[in-house]
């Protein structure tokens, strides 16, 4: 059996009932075959796909917190800090009911590879709670924030691992956890990421992983000759990644049509009303099924829907495997040219290779959405500088970060012969500075 074989079947058995981790694993490891048959003797021996697939340290903690009744609630935290060869851990903290163990490794794992693709000193991690932010009080989601930053603060440090945003955590939930950690540690520094502007988070950094979308899926285009401007796009979601997502889109010319959320989606053929779509989401915390009373135009449907339209460009941005085969057969079918992912693994793997198959410009997550946690890294430099970037600068140095990693997986995958294979150029552009590093450190 081949050495990456032999490591997919230890994941399964060692990993059991995490569906998600094991995928985000198979697609990293499958497109790794030639470099690894390259240098096997190397790896075996170090077993370094074994300590890659191994998370350095994960913790999982009770989260009591009292409701607006007067009624204790329990939920349950994590944080993995799966890699930390080239730089303090990085990640987001996602608050969601379905985050369980699993959940948090396949993206803490994603997040390996993201990070060294942005070319900045960051290692990977992510955490989160299955704790549901939705119709909960402004007082409950703070007891809620106390509490898990309480136990989560005997972890994490402005040098050895910076939390940020995720799905259900965003500004709120990061003003909250901030305040307590500094309270509890008599500290202010930069633990965070995603701060609000007025005690040291980044300008620029609210729009960061949808714009640098945007940057990327513009160059991926540009570099096989297609011009995004007049190009129709279909995103789903609706929170932080669609939003700028969206926006940017718009900026460069580019018809979004449709936007959703977990209960339903929205066409609007003239195209999304932003400044709707931002009252609703960003102000009312409401359901995107009142968007057609502020667009009589368009038409909201419930359940899943967003892939069944006829757009040219599909932006995925809401969560994990949102798209599965049959969706990407519709959008094939109705001559759907490029996917760029803005969630995580929103992808299911055989859509994925059915996109590839059918010559349709796929930039997978780990490379598309990195501008968030790319600023985030940013946003660390400024805090240690106790600086303060111009939108301008920030935004400039954005979009260099995402043509340069679009350049770096075209090279990559053109490299060992899989040229317009984006995914594979990712993971293995991501994953040659992982692999040197951890060689060069030892066995740790
Ligand atoms: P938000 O919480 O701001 O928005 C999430 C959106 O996705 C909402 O519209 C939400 O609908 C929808 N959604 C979430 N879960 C589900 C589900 N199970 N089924 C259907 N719809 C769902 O999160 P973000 O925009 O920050 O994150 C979106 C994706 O982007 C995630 O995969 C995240 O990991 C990824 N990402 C985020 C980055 C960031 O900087 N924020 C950086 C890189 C990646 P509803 O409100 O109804 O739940
Ligand atoms: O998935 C991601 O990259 C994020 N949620 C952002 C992480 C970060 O540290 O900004």
């Amino acid at each position: 059996m081949s050495y990456i074989d032999e490591v997919m079947e230890r994941v399964i058995v060692k990993n059991p009932a995490e569906p998600e981790f094991h995928q985000a694993v198979k697609e990293v490891l499958e497109s790794l075959r030639v470099v690894v048959a390259a240098n096997e003797e190397n790896f075996r021996r170090d077993a370094l796909l074994e300590r890659l697939v191994e998370p350095e340290r994960q913790f999982k903690f009770r989260v009591p917190w009292v409701d607006d009744s007067g009624q204790v609630q329990v939920n349950t935290g994590y944080r993995v800090q799966f890699n930390s060869a080239i730089g303090p851990y990085k990640g987001g903290l996602r608050l969601h009911p379905s985050v369980n163990l699993g959940i948090i490794k396949f993206l803490g794992f994603e997040q390996i590879f993201k990070n060294s693709l942005t070319g900045l000193p960051i290692g990977g991690g992510k955490g989160g709670a299955d704790f549901d932010p939705k119709g909960k009080s402004d007082r409950e989601v703070m007891a809620f924030c106390q509490s898990f930053m309480t136990e989560l603060s005997r972890y994490i440090g402005a040098d050895t691992d910076v939390p940020a945003g995720d799905i259900g955590t965003g500004a709120r939930e990061i003003g909250y956890m901030f305040g307590q950690y500094k309270r509890l540690k008599n500290v202010y520094e930069g633990v965070l990421t995603g701060k609000g502007l007025t005690y040291g988070g980044s300008l620029a950094r609210t729009e960061a992983t949808g714009y640098g979308l945007l940057y990327l899926t513009k160059e991926m285009l540009s570099i096989n000759g297609i011009e995004i401007a007049g190009k129709t796009i279909a995103v789903s979601g609706s929170g932080n990644v669609a939003t700028y997502a969206i926006q940017k889109a718009q900026e460069m010319g580019a018809k979004v049509v449709t936007a959703s959320d977990s209960t339903g989606w929205v066409y609007d053929s003239e195209g999304i009303d932003l400044l709707a779509l931002k009252e609703i989401k960003e102000v009312k915390r409401a359901r995107l099924s009142e968007y057609v009373n502020l667009r009589p135009n368009a038409v909201y449907h419930t359940g899943k829907g967003v892939w069944s339209v006829k757009v040219d460009i599909a932006l995925p941005c809401a969560t994990q495997n949102e798209l599965l085969l049959e969706d990407a057969k519709a959008l094939v079918a109705n001559g759907c040219i490029a996917v760029g992912e803005g969630a995580n693994m929103p992808t299911s793997l055989d859509a994925t290779e059915y996109f590839l198959a059918h010559g349709v410009l796929f930039a997978p997550g780990k490379a598309a959405n990195a501008g968030g946690v790319a600023v985030s890294a940013l946003e660390m430099s400024q805090n240690s500088g106790r600086l303060n970037w111009s939108f301008e600068e920030v935004d400039g140095k954005l979009k260099e970060i995402m043509v340069a990693i679009t350049h770096n997986m075209a090279a990559a995958a053109e490299k060992y012969g899989f040229a317009g294979n984006y995914v594979i150029g990712a993971n293995i552009a991501g994953f040659e500075k992982i692999a040197t590093t951890m060689t060069i450190q030892g066995v740790v």
